[in-house]
């Protein structure tokens, strides 16, 4: 039997910050995962190097549940962002070396492909109508058949989702939303402004582009539920895919409120890392698309559960796909959203030249849909001497204010 004989945290930062676990077996084969959470990065990178690595050391790389279980009840201390990340890049990183065990791509070590491809979106966004256009246009260009919409909203500065002004196609390709430095910038924030705004975008996308591309929306944890059960009437006449974290869900009974005003479908879950954040939302119907990331929330085996559960009530994925989920991420999700049944949508923000040349990819993107590719394993692979040459430095997310100063949800 081989055994897991040394496991590495790589951290790297070629235009942002990404922590990759690498675990080596006693044959001398490797798995990767991910373990990037935006803005805390060397927390998770202090978990596994100081608690996780050593007792992997010695295990069977096969076993992915009981390591799975031995790591989540092992701690004692429950669930959480960095706790569940870490797992994540463990169980990733165990499917990873599975499959390039048994020569196959780690979809069919799920059950295998249910689709030849998974539709996907891209972000555009714009500081007014006629950049929001150009930006559409440019993603349907290509090849996007599905559309995030953002914008600037009247009377307020730089707000979450929409590009900096000025920024190229190249440097921009995509929304990235943290910023280097050594402390959070601040944005300003009107709710009530924001909720007058975003109807009349919609009017003006619809108008322009006609009623059959999808288009999303995310309202980025801002609105009570009564704000987003109005602001979802409002958006009923646009025909909108989703409508992403309305409320900040951790208050999963909101949604409950939302659902009695609204039948705009909603998409949550971004920020959760375990399906106990889920079971209200699932067991009454309150969301039509899960939107975890593989990293953030407990790896394959965990989401693969979540989605299972969630299949039972109708509700289908939408998994989080940001820049800040590094390639294995994003290719484990793919794997992922291949073999389930209830796939609905992947984000898509494409990679920096930078961070592509660290991770190399083979997941491929033609005609609007993702396809993890055919190497065994996840297809990723790390190069260590790129990776080297870009130092981590500190990069945090915004923070958002009130006009009056009082702190709100970014
Ligand atoms: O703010 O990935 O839907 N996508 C998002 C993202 C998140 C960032 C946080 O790291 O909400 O832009
Ligand atoms: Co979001």
């Amino acid at each position: 039997m081989a055994t897991i004989e040394k496991v590495d945290v790589l951290i790297t930062n070629p235009t942002r910050n990404f922590v990759t676990l690498k675990v080596t077996t006693s044959d001398g084969v490797t798995g990767l995962g991910d373990a990037t959470v935006n803005g805390r990065e060397l927390a998770v990178a202090s978990y596994l190097r100081d608690h996780v690595a050593p007792i992997l050391i010695g295990r069977d790389p096969e076993q992915i549940e009981d390591t799975w279980q031995y790591l989540y009840r092992g701690a004692y201390w429950r669930r959480g962002p960095i706790t569940m990340a870490a797992i994540a890049a463990v169980d990733v990183a165990l499917w990873d070396i599975k499959g390039k065990t048994a020569g196959k791509p780690v979809y069919q070590l799920l059950g295998g492909a249910m689709r030849s491809g998974l539709l996907a979106y891209g972000h555009a966004s714009g500081a007014d109508i006629p950049q929001l256009f150009d930006s559409i246009r440019e993603h349907q260009a290509e090849g996007y058949r599905a559309i995030r919409v953002q914008t600037a909203v009247p009377g307020l500065g730089q707000v979450y989702g929409v590009a900096a002004a000025g920024s190229t196609a190249q440097s921009r390709y995509d929304y990235e939303p943290a910023r280097p430095g050594l402390r959070p910038t601040e944005e300003g924030w009107d709710t009530r402004a924001y909720m007058r705004h975003l109807p009349t975008v919609f009017e003006a996308v619809r108008g322009e582009f006609g009623p059959e591309i999808p288009l999303l929306h995310d309202g980025h944890h801002r609105m009570t539920p009564n704000q987003a059960g109005q602001l979802g009437r409002s958006l009923e006449p646009y025909d909108v895919f989703w409508l992403e974290d309305c409320t900040p869900a951790e208050n999963q009974e909101g949604l409950r409120r939302v659902r009695e005003l609204t039948s705009q479908p909603l998409a949550i879950g971004e920020i959760f890392n375990t399906v106990w954040d889920y079971q209200t939302l699932i067991t009454e119907q309150l969301i039509d698309y899960v939107r975890s990331a593989v990293t953030h929330t407990g790896g394959i085996t965990h989401l693969k559960k979540i989605m299972d559960f969630a299949s039972i009530y109708q509700i289908k994925s939408g998994f989080h796909g940001p820049t800040d989920i590094s390639p294995v991420g994003q290719a484990a999700a793919l794997h992922l959203g291949l073999a389930i049944h209830n796939f609905g949508i992947q984000e898509y923000m494409r990679h920096s030249d930078e961070t592509l040349s660290v991770f190399e990819t083979s997941y491929t993107w033609k005609d609007g849909l993702l396809h993890p590719g055919e190497n065994p394993g996840l297809g990723v692979e790390y190069h260590e001497d790129a990776g080297a040459s870009y130092e981590y430095s500190p990069a945090y997310l915004p923070v958002n204010r009130l006009l009056d100063g009082t702190m709100h949800d970014w």
